[in-house]
């Protein structure tokens, strides 16, 4: 049984997708990061930066698997299954490239957009054109690939899409405004969207956690 910790934001939801891609049997532990429990004495023993997401899975006759780091949880869980990572060769580092790159680059950078440009009261220009440049470049390079491949990694659905998928959706919704059109310009991106979107595994893991 796995037990995923989490809430309702796009790092947590890129594991409760794989999870029900891979039809494992889970239990969802909700971190309220509002009330803040991330920081909590149990929490923090499992999750060492206070982050979302983690996960502990327990098997009988060994010990328990503990995991912080969506990236991380990503390539335990694929690994685990075999499914959605290749096990060797360009496929399976491609997977990890675009996996990376949405751990270091779009997700950090959607982040700090989202700090400046819509959620703090003082709004500082600077700030606010240095993230939205950053956010546009990494979705023309997204657009890029996506232009010549179906997926992230290439042909083949990966742990890659999923990593990036509950942001640039979230993009799409919350940072409409900030991102001024950018989306509209952006064909391969929002056929990805829609197909990505469309998977009854990548609709269940975007409801979780059910508040
Ligand atoms: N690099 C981490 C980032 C995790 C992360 O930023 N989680 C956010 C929610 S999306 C969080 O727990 N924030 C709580 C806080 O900053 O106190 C990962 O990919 O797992």
């Amino acid at each position: 049984m796995i037990n995923l910790y989490t809430w309702a934001t796009p790092n947590g939801r890129k594991i409760s997708i794989l999870l029900e891609e891979l039809g494992l049997d889970y239990a969802v532990s909700p971190v309220d990061l509002g009330k803040l429990e991330q920081f909590s004495a149990h929490f923090s023993a499992i999750s060492p930066n206070n982050k979302i997401p983690a996960i502990i899975d327990t098997e009988p006759d060994r010990d328990p698997v503990v995991i912080f780091e969506s990236g991380a949880i990503l390539t335990y869980l694929a690994e685990k299954s075999g499914q959605f990572l290749a096990p060797h060769g360009q496929a399976r580092y491609s997977a990890m490239e675009w996996l990376h790159w949405q751990t270091s680059a779009l997700g950090p950078m959607l982040g700090q957009l989202g700090f400046f440009a819509v959620r703090s009261q003082e709004k500082s220009p600077l700030a606010i054109a240095r993230f939205t440049e950053e956010v546009e470049r990494l979705l023309t390079v997204m657009e890029k690939q996506l232009t010549s491949n179906a997926y992230l990694a290439g042909e083949e659905y990966s742990i890659a899409d999923i990593a990036c998928y509950p942001w640039v959706q979230a993009a799409t919704v919350y940072f409409k405004e900030a991102l001024n059109g950018s989306f509209d310009t952006k064909p391969a991106l929002q056929r990805w969207l829609k197909t990505v979107g469309e998977r009854p595994a990548v609709k269940r893991g975007m409801a979780v956690p059910t508040l």
